[in-house]
């Protein structure tokens, strides 16, 4: 029997306000001006415990964030029992709990999820009770995430589930602590550490591990210009979780394992200037300028090996400035490349042939061509492009390769190991026992067999990544601009244009292409056409354009490249004039 009368005066004291007419659930979740949403948080605290029982007790959590935006929005991120994203058919359930007109309505729909989740676990249920319920929290830096906090837990206990609040994490630390609460769902080579410390010891001990394959015979070189690496953290949480991370280098060093440990100094912490103003990972990769340095401590630092988080650390792009003080960004796109041309490498020195393991990434509309190019033509790996955010390029990873990596240009992203890469390492374990620690096939396993415990498997993880690219750098003996200088990105141009509906725009699966109005793909095609005529540039990528509606704001967006940033302005107002 459920607490209605509790539940029902929760939703009552929470009315959805005038200016809502109905609760989206965007691309990442629900996301609105920090006023707005108590109403939304009530009702996700009470789904998010039937969401836990209708998995018969498996642990769910919901993340309050709204990551790069602006201090004043805050958001929801759900998270499913396996870590990542919630379930596509349970969004649909969010959306109409978020959206029943009063408490009588949410009531019944909570009863029908209730009737839902018993008769799916008939035996977990005694004496018509649900099963278990378990919920973790976790909530960003900004001022109104603590009171918002606070009403999705009243409203979970309100529903009998039990709560885990862990306080101010990033995005991906509730992420994974969430997949290692299901421990039954977590590879066996994964230690399963359900906490802060556990998680930051998991990623350090993987990360020290991999730097360690670098003293025997292969790589392993620190350059002087990546001995320090310059963290900033968009005023957000992921300052604090690197500082604290760091202190776990201190107990390395005094264990003796030096080898390679890069110096991490962090800047932009909460409080020294405003969350993901001009500054951050979404500033910095959208108007590809160096972050404004707000700490005292930033005074002098050098320029040589810097990264970028967003607000609630799930995206990170790296960047610098050369000898001229010219500033050069490596984006998504540059970090996919780096990582699954690392791990093809890697596995080609136990399997020649590459067939045991299918290797690919996953990239969306916005990766650079240049980046396509040469993951087809130079790492020769398969590519597929999926729709814009994290859900749909996890997916598709997951679905076709055992190894698959998945980045966004904006800097989200993680690599996702299945069932055969772990057969995989096991078999390699066999054949390899015994075999010198020199060898090179040796090496790479012991490399490969770390990597799947130091990426988080639930979602991309900024601090993850990081560690993850700096490792591979230092095994590769380069830095930034060796790296940069694997391709040069195409020019490209970015805009939104506010219409009066967007949805009158619909695209193909992965948004290359307008599927609606006829004519306006017609037009964009013409234009393309006419710029690679003017263009002229051989071999390279040719010039590419498309406009989706966004996923997360009321605008069309655009997207153009070329062989000349002219070019590809120009292609983009032509693209914003046909909107219009
Ligand atoms: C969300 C997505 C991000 C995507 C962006 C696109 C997640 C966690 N985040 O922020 O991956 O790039 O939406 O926004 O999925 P748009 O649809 O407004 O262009
Ligand atoms: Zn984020």
């Amino acid at each position: 029997p459920l607490a209605d009368a509790e539940l029902a005066a929760l939703i009552d004291a929470h009315p959805k306000p005038s200016s809502i007419s109905e609760y989206s659930y965007g691309t990442a979740g629900f996301r609105y001006e920090a006023g707005l949403l108590p109403c939304v948080f009530v009702r996700m605290g009470i789904f998010t415990a039937l969401r836990s029982a209708s998995l018969g007790g498996e642990e769910v959590g919901a993340m309050i964030t709204a990551s790069h935006n602006a201090e004043p929005d805050n958001g929801m991120k759900l998270a499913d029992s396996h870590g990542g994203m919630l379930d596509a058919a349970w969004e649909e359930h969010a959306v109409s709990l978020a959206n029943a007109p009063d408490s009588k309505h949410a009531l019944a729909l909570i009863h029908t999820l209730s009737d839902y989740a018993k008769g799916n676990h008939p035996d977990a249920t005694a004496d018509g009770r649900l099963p278990k319920m378990v919920v973790h929290i976790g909530r960003d830096t900004r001022s109104h995430s603590p009171p918002l906090a606070a009403l999705v837990i009243r409203a979970a206990r309100a529903m009998g589930a039990t709560v885990i609040d862990h306080g101010e994490v990033s995005t991906p630390m509730l992420h994974h602590f969430v997949m290692h609460a299901n421990g039954h769902l977590l590879p066996s080579s994964i230690p399963q550490r359900c906490n802060e410390s556990g998680y930051y010891e998991i990623m350090a001990m993987s990360y020290a591990a991999l730097l360690r394959t670098g003293t025997v015979g292969s790589g392993g070189k620190r350059l002087p210009t990546t001995s320090t690496l310059v963290i900033d953290g968009a005023c957000g949480i992921g300052a604090s979780k690197v500082d604290k991370f760091q202190r776990i280098f201190a107990k390395l060093r005094a264990e003796g394992c030096t080898t390679g440990l890069p110096v991490l100094h962090t800047v932009n912490f909460p409080g020294e200037g405003p969350l993901n103003e001009e500054c951050g990972a979404e500033f910095v990769q959208k108007q590809q300028l160096p972050p404004k340095l707000y700490s005292k401590s930033a005074a002098g630092v050098s320029k040589e090996y810097m990264t970028s988080f967003d607000g609630d650390a799930d995206r990170v792009v790296f960047h610098f400035e050369d000898k001229s003080g010219k500033f050069h960004l490596l984006d998504g796109d540059k970090i996919a490349v780096l990582v699954s041309s690392f791990i093809q490498d890697e596995l080609r020195c136990i399997d020649p042939d590459g067939k045991a393991v299918k290797c690919g990434v996953v990239q969306t509309a916005y990766a650079n061509g240049s980046s396509t190019l040469y993951l087809k033509n130079v790492v020769k790996t398969n590519v597929i492009i999926a729709k814009t955010g994290v859900k749909f390029v996890h997916a598709a990873a997951h679905h076709h390769f055992d190894v698959g990596v998945y980045f966004e240009a904006n800097g989200h992203g993680t690599v996702l190991f299945g069932p055969k890469f772990y057969d995989f390492i096991a078999s390699a374990d066999a054949r390899l026992r015994g075999t010198p620690r020199h060898n090179r096939a040796n090496i790479a396993l012991r490399r490969l067999r770390v990597l799947p415990a130091l990426v988080n498997q639930s979602v991309g993880d900024a601090m993850s990544d990081m560690m993850l690219v700096d490792a591979i750098l230092f095994l590769r003996g380069w830095d930034l601009s060796t790296w940069a200088r694997l391709y040069s990105d195409m020019p490209s141009k970015q805009a939104k244009v506010k219409v009066a509906d967007r949805t009158v725009i619909t695209t193909n699966d992965n948004e290359t292409a307008a599927t609606a109005p006829v004519a306006l793909q017609i037009a964009l095609q013409a234009a393309m056409d006419a710029m690679a005529t003017q263009e002229n540039a051989d071999g390279g990528p040719k010039p590419r354009c498309f406009v989706r509606p966004s996923g997360t704001e009321d605008a069309v967006r655009v997207y153009a490249e070329a062989n000349t940033q002219k070019g590809a302005d120009s292609l983009a107002s032509e693209a914003m004039v046909l909107i219009h």
